[in-house]
């Protein structure tokens, strides 16, 4: 089955009703997506919620909005001076250069527990602290063409693996020390949302600002 068109970035979040009413309303293995917008700076496209269960549909678009992270995050930031660059997406938030760099060390990370996770058995992850990291030196400083470029390559690495996996692969199981067992179909969808996420802490900042 082909995924809904990812409407990415708008700060509009699409995504599968999560309780169990509307859940059992549904045809089996039809997405019906629902609009979703929220007023906190913080959450832009809502907070993550962890689907119930997940189906080619639901993987299908979790890795194609991975897919399209690369581009969305440049289309983003397209035509930002350095001033711009430097300005926090919120009061006391991260800078739209700490977000980009945020989301290299995040996939970075991702795309390591994704290849663990794979040719592991339960493999347990390591946690990093990602506000400690947002602070180092290059995080608050680097050019961001660094970082977009790390994810346009861990990107394409990325779903050209997970396109290549068959379906069982993805109830395979990472541990987290403090949050526990995961699947591999739980971060992917994670990680899809964390793309639409922090691209919409740019465009929103694009609006707000009228940039
Ligand atoms: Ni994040």
């Amino acid at each position: 089955m082909k995924p809904a068109q990812i409407d990415f970035g708008t700060g509009a979040q699409k995504y599968l009703p999560t309780d169990a009413q509307s859940r059992r309303d549904l045809p089996d293995r039809v997405p019906v997506y629902v609009f979703r917008m929220t007023t906190d700076p913080r959450y832009p496209v809502g907070k993550f919620h962890r689907l119930e269960m997940y189906t080619d549909a639901t993987r299908a678009a979790a890795i194609a909005t991975l897919a399209a992270l690369p581009v969305a995050l440049r289309t983003a930031v397209a035509g930002l001076n350095e001033s711009q660059i430097s300005t926090p997406y919120r009061e006391g938030g991260w800078t739209v250069r700490q977000v980009i760099h945020h989301l290299a060390d995040s996939h970075a990370n991702a795309y390591i527990r994704t290849r663990f996770t794979l040719t592991a058995d339960k493999p347990t992850i390591m946690p990093y602290p990602e506000n400690v990291w947002a602070e180092l030196a290059d995080a608050k400083s680097a050019p961001i063409e660094g970082s977009l470029a790390m994810l346009d390559g861990m990107h394409a690495r990325w779903v050209i693996l997970l396109n290549a996996r068959p379906t069982a692969d993805f109830a395979r199981a990472f541990v987290h020390p403090e949050h526990g067992e995961r699947t591999l179909d739980w971060m992917v969808e994670m990680y899809g949302w964390h793309s639409r996420h922090h691209t919409a802490h740019i465009t929103e900042l694009r609006k707000a600002k009228g940039w």
